[in-house]
């Protein structure tokens, strides 16, 4: 990376989503998860209803102190405000700045054993500069793994590991800090030396892509799964153990000129995703060389989901369960959280 004016932009995107203590919120469902997400709340998947539960999460006071990114749908970021302030103009005003799902979701993967490979590359560099305009400065692409005995194949992990390099190339190129996303399902039974051994595998095939697309590791986040027992494998690894193998796989798979690490929550509850990232700086004090923080969806969003359940007169209350989830996930991004504060009813705002 040369060009001393995509070094500036992406340099001082990096700097101001990589600050200790906060981390990135994950709102980017497309209206396929949306609808899902809605619905288990009892609210119809309509344009606005979506509109309303994001300008719920957005305008809650005081994120901008535990969060500094937000990613978006393409719906979103063409959306307002009740007051009609697009939403990356109001994330700003909360200091946050603004990203962008460039993907365009999972398809099967021929000659696999439907395994599934990321689609999105065609016409991306036109669409982020659509996105400058629109206010945003980085992007996300989240690529799929599955294990079982026979996955992920070699052929779905190359594949994979050349579309996210691709992609996170024309994202610098056009100034834009890209997240590389390489999802390890927690899905099935798996043990947690198994997750250890394939997610070594997959991150170890997307630096080497990484490195070959000519991908500037300064100007990139990396937002991987934790190192974890599968969702239905018994018993499954305590958080110690958790925290020890993440550090552990990361430690040799990932560069230290990665500015920033910020996790997905992959379908651990909110508590848990909260106190293993907790657990992983106190085992690592600050021996680490990179930023380590958050990229929740779920884990950050589930518990205002709920408390709103579309109704106005639950926004404040909706608020206040962000509020806690960022709050908290900021503690434990320094190793400063304890599961005592979980029984605080009223975080206060900022
Ligand atoms: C893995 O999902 C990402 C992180 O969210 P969690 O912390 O809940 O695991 C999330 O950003 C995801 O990529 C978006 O929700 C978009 O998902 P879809 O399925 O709509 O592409």
């Amino acid at each position: 990376m040369t060009n001393p004016d995509l070094v500036k932009k992406l340099s001082d995107t990096i700097h101001q989503i990589a600050q200790p203590g906060k981390g990135i919120l994950a709102a980017d469902e497309s209206v396929a998860t949306a609808t899902k997400r809605l619905e288990s709340v009892g609210v119809a998947s309509t344009e606005e209803n979506r509109r309303r539960y994001r300008e719920m999460l957005f305008s809650t006071p005081g994120l901008g102190e535990y969060i500094s990114g937000v990613i978006l749908f393409d719906e979103t970021l063409r959306q307002k405000d009740a007051k009609k302030t697009p939403f990356a103009e109001a994330l700003k005003h909360q200091h946050i700045l603004s990203g962008i799902k460039v993907d365009s979701g999972l398809i099967n993967l021929d000659n696999t054993d439907e395994e599934k490979v990321t689609q999105g590359l065609d016409n991306l560099a036109n669409r982020l500069q659509e996105y400058a305009a629109l206010g945003a400065c980085f992007a996300k692409w989240r690529n799929v793994y599955t294990i079982s005995k026979t996955t992920p194949s070699e052929r779905a992990n190359i594949i994979n590991a050349h579309n996210l390099a691709r992609y996170a190339a024309i994202c610098q190129n056009n100034g834009f800090v890209p997240i590389v996303e390489p999802e390890v399902l927690i899905d099935g039974d798996h043990n947690i030396q198994t997750s250890a051994l394939k997610t070594t595998t997959v991150l170890k095939a997307v630096f080497e892509a990484l490195k070959l697309h000519g991908v500037d590791l300064k100007y990139m986040i990396l937002k991987p799964s934790m190192v974890i027992s599968g969702k239905s494998a018994s018993p499954r690894a305590d958080i110690d153990t958790v925290a020890k193998e993440t550090l552990s796989v990361l430690k040799e798979t990932v560069p230290k000129e990665v500015p920033s690490i910020n996790f997905l929550s992959g379908g651990q509850t909110p508590e848990e995703s909260t106190a293993h990232l907790n657990r992983m700086h106190q085992l690592a004090g600050s021996t680490l060389p990179w930023n380590l923080s958050f990229s929740y969806g779920r884990a950050l969003q589930d518990p205002a989901l709920k408390a709103w359940a579309g109704k106005e007169e639950n926004v404040e209350k909706a608020q206040r369960a962000l509020f806690k989830r960022a709050k908290l996930n900021g503690l434990a991004a320094q190793g400063r959280y304890d599961p005592a504060m979980e029984n605080s009813e009223n975080t206060d705002f900022a």
